[in-house]
């Protein structure tokens, strides 16, 4: 049976998409890590954008051009504000891919030289490797892993070592989007800062969840995703400390980044719009701005303790059955709990829970090196969010013992 939770958590009403059946029976969302469902205020301030407010910004002298520049810069405000950082030092951009795309590509750019060293980790989304392969490629250095411990930890001791090193970038997850483990962020960071190591910090599995200071933090950079914090697809965020953002050559060019061009030359506009070319994602923003909103109104400490109260139920009722093996610490998790059943592919287990109306995410997750050091191809894996509830645990718990029944495990 579920916990007795407090009953000020019941945001579930607040998400119009909830409430529905699928496959005739009421839906469990347990894949926020994929994408978060949308608040009914963030998909109103959509609609409300295109239906009185549309038009493009920084350049008509129009109202509606005014109103919607307007609504864009606020948008940036409320987000500097969420991660405690100063908005010329938000960047807006399709999502932590692209984001951390955009930093290897400029600072990345200019700052690693042959033979230097990268340095991530074993835990990182396919969005903060592939990138610095390519930088590692284009400029012939060497990437380097931080190792895992076997319950899913960061090795510091390895970090330390490999810090020592000093290699150019240190770029690693805030929270791992597989394993839950919540990366001792201010430590590392700490730890590169005092050998002069760049610190890129991919925070798309962070900032759903934890309430975040940039300020303190200290790291160089960060990336995250808005989708997966209640706000639309295709907007998120860079965060760049100024000095960097002021020095880097521009990530795309073209309009809105320029301030002037002749026949031959173009200059630069002012960070941050220097690296927003083109027309941006507006309503996107504005969205992004009414899912900070909303965010904030319960308030991040509630949303974290909420988080880690439904992941430690979960990891406590999955530990109670026996054919299931859980991947990560058990302890000081965040978001997600990956799981394998018997020896079911994550997918028919996924389909099998899928009849009864859950949705949880199976495979890779994005992330194929960690699988090979976890000894696995795939997972299952239970995310969650501030809509749903120690029910959905147990609906997934009969699922699974469903999965058994079926596959006579
Ligand atoms: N980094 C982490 C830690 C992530 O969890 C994700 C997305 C990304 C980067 C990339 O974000 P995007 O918005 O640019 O795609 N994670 C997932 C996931 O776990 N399942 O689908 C997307």
């Amino acid at each position: 049976m579920a916990k007795n939770v407090n009953n000020n958590y019941n945001y579930k009403s607040d998400f119009p998409i909830l409430n529905q059946k699928i496959r005739g029976k009421p839906l469990v969302y347990l894949d926020s890590a994929s994408t978060s469902q949308k608040p009914a205020n963030v998909i109103a301030s959509e609609k409300e954008f295109y239906e009185h407010y549309n038009a493009n910004i920084h350049r008509g002298v129009h109202y509606l051009s005014e109103k919607a520049t307007q609504m864009y810069e606020d948008a940036r405000e409320k987000t500097a504000k969420f991660v405690e950082a100063k908005s010329e030092e938000i960047v807006f951009v399709r999502g932590a891919t692209e984001g951390i795309n955009l930093i290897a590509a400029t600072f990345g750019e200019q700052n690693v030289k042959s033979g230097d060293t990268i340095l991530i980790t074993e835990m990182e989304h396919h969005s903060n490797l592939v990138p610095w392969q390519q930088l590692a490629a284009r400029k012939k250095a060497k990437l380097e892993f931080v190792e895992i411990n076997t319950d899913g930890t960061l090795n510091l001791n390895d970090a330390a070592a490999k810090l020592e090193k000093q290699p150019a970038i240190f770029s690693f997850t805030h929270v791992s989007n597989v394993l839950g483990t919540i990366n001792p962020v201010e430590k590392l960071t700490k730890m590169a800062k005092k050998r002069g190591v760049s610190v890129v910090l991919d925070a798309a599995q962070s900032a759903p969840h934890l309430p975040l200071n940039f300020a303190t933090i200290g790291a160089d950079f960060a990336a995250f995703s808005g989708h997966k914090m209640l706000s639309p697809t295709g907007i998120g965020a860079v965060y760049g400390k100024r000095e960097h953002l002021e020095n880097m050559p521009p990530y795309q060019t073209g309009g809105h980044m320029i301030k002037t061009v002749t026949k031959q030359t173009a200059t630069w506009n002012d960070v941050p719009w220097k690296f927003e070319a083109g027309t941006s994602n507006i309503a996107g923003a504005v969205g992004l701005g009414a899912a900070i909103e909303y965010l904030e109104k319960i308030g991040m400490k509630k949303v974290e303790r909420y988080n880690a109260e439904l992941v430690s139920y979960c990891l406590e009722e999955l530990q109670k059955l026996p054919f299931v093996t859980i991947y990560g610490p058990l302890e000081n998790r965040c978001g997600v709990v990956s799981f394998n059943v018997g020896d079911m592919h994550s997918h028919d287990v996924s389909s099998i829970l899928d009849e009864e109306g859950i949705a949880i995410r199976s495979g890779h997750h994005c992330c194929q090196p960690l699988m090979e050091t976890l000894g696995v191809t795939a997972t299952c894996r239970a995310s969650f969010h501030i809509y749903n509830t120690m029910e959905d645990v147990d609906k997934l718990v009969n699922g699974l013992k469903k999965c058994k029944k079926v596959f006579k495990l």
